[in-house]
């Protein structure tokens, strides 16, 4: 099974799942022009807890792929933001990170503990966390991948980061307190400020898209709050 099918597995597990609607616009992104192919295509659902679960397919060029992956949680609800970028030049995957990065200050704690010890010494290539990163959790794995056998203990850790997310899910109960909402609006905020910072997010965009174009995409699309 592959990584995308892997997340769309996970996805059908959560309650009162729905697809969101978008301009095919947005769902449906293809050029043609010689040298500067492309394909995005785009899936938003919202579910039990969740106000927007984003699953983006990518190619660029023919030559550069990407799956990148996020589960905004419903400020309401105590659970962390689920995050995935997996960046492939040619068959190289140059970067895999995946994270539950948290949503407030005190983030129920279980999930950490629920987290399977995987063994990560096996990754030749550990990567380090840039400085805008300070968004993720101290369990945030983020290395190049280079060999089937690191893929494939990639794809189980995200397989596991899924599973303990949809079952907290499936436990978490609405919260009514302002103070604790408002916190948490704060946190998905920040979250998506410190990603438009990610300038190899913009750089591939802007090959393709005008500069207007790429800011809204990336403030509409990818990390809307
Ligand atoms: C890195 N992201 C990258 C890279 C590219 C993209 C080309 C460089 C690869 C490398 O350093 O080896 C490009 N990623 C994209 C594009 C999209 C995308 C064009 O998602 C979408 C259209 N990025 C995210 C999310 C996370 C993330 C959700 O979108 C994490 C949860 C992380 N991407 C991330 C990080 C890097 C990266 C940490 C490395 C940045 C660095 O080392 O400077």
């Amino acid at each position: 099974m592959t990584l995308l099918q892997n997340i769309k597995g996970h996805r059908s597990n959560l309650e009162n799942l729905e697809c969101m609607q978008v301009d095919p616009k947005i769902s449906n992104i293809i050029s043609n022009q010689v040298g500067k192919e492309l394909h995005i295509i785009n899936e938003f659902y919202k579910a039990r807890g969740f106000r927007k679960l984003h699953i983006e397919v990518a190619e660029f060029s023919k030559r550069l792929k990407i799956l990148h992956c996020v589960f905004f949680p419903d400020p309401m609800y105590d659970i962390p933001i689920f995050g995935m970028d997996l960046v492939k030049v040619n068959e190289v995957v140059s970067a895999a990170i995946v994270d539950l990065s948290p949503s407030c200050k005190n983030q129920n704690k279980k999930y950490d503990k629920l987290l399977p010890i995987i063994d990560r010494s096996v990754f030749e290539s550990k990567r380090d966390i840039p400085e805008w990163g300070d968004i993720f959790s101290e369990n945030v794995f983020f290395a190049s991948l280079k060999n089937e056998s690191e893929k494939n203990t990639f794809c189980k850790i995200v397989d596991n980061y899924l599973s303990v997310l949809i079952n907290l899910s499936k436990t978490a109960c609405p919260d009514s307190d302002q103070d604790i909402i408002n916190e948490r609006i704060y946190y998905q905020k920040k979250y998506c400020i410190q990603q438009m910072k990610n300038e190899k997010t913009s750089l591939v965009l802007l090959r393709y898209f005008d500069k207007q174009w790429v800011d809204e995409y990336i403030k509409k699309v990818l990390f809307d709050f």
